[in-house]
């Protein structure tokens, strides 16, 4: 997986940045490759993003690892018990999960975090291999739109059929759950751009990951 070379734009991009690299962070070596999933084997809770930050995982090499959305996020999973530290900031820093995985939708960082449709439907297939690995699985909780997006066709990818109609819209604390696959569960995306406006706060995804835990043990 961390050799793929499918998508020739984000191959580009996650080299540049990598070689380029940002002042702060100058004397370190840039994954600049593919970022696996990561967390507990057994997890109930698949937490599904959009795609590796150019200086977040695409710098460390772990999905969420090394940047503002990741500090949300690990922190918020700390706090719901899933995972042992609240920061996530090396492949080396202890951090382990509970109960849950983290991936991303597309692997390899996108010029200005947007991936092409085109990229996200070639990536599929990547989380298809994951999701057979993690057997225990019972929710995906979709971080934005496009993780939504995403999971909605790895649904087929994964032999089930067609959501809806009507199409399941995502929305924080949305719920699809129609028995043909795992339940889907929208959270807004832990971007700067949502935490730091307020858009999304620390009670948003707290709740949600009660509703994703509520949902697992059912
Ligand atoms: O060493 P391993 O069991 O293959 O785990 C791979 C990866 O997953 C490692 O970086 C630790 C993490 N992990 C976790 O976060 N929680 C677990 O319960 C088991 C492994
Ligand atoms: Fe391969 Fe996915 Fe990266 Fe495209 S985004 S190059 S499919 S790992």
């Amino acid at each position: 997986m961390t050799e793929c070379r499918a998508c020739p734009r984000l191959v580009a991009w996650r080299e540049e940045v990598a070689t380029v690299k940002r002042a702060a962070y100058a004397d370190e070596q840039y994954w600049g490759r593919p970022a696996p999933g990561f967390g507990d084997p057994d997890a109930r809770i698949l937490v599904l993003g959009l795609a590796p930050a150019a200086h977040g995982a695409n710098r460390t090499g772990r999905v969420f690892t090394g940047d503002r959305s990741g500090d949300f996020l690990y922190a918020a999973l700390h706090r719901a018990g899933l995972a042992n530290q609240p920061t996530s900031v090396a492949r080396d820093d202890g951090l382990a999960l509970h109960d849950t995985w983290v991936s991303a939708a597309v692997r390899c960082a996108p010029p200005a975090n947007k991936p092409t449709p085109d990229e996200r439907d070639t990536c599929l297939p990547w989380a298809v291999r994951e999701l057979e690995l993690l057997p225990r699985l019972r929710v995906v909780l979709c971080l934005g739109g496009f993780a939504w997006e995403a999971a909605l066709r790895l649904r087929r990818a994964a032999g089930a059929p067609a959501a809806g109609p009507p199409k399941p819209r995502f929305g924080h604390g949305a719920l699809f759950d129609d028995g043909a696959w795992l339940p889907l569960l929208g959270c807004f995306h832990v971007s700067q751009q949502n935490t730091f406006t307020g858009r999304l706060t620390e009670p948003m995804i707290d709740d949600v990951l009660e509703q994703a835990r509520a949902i697992a043990d059912g």
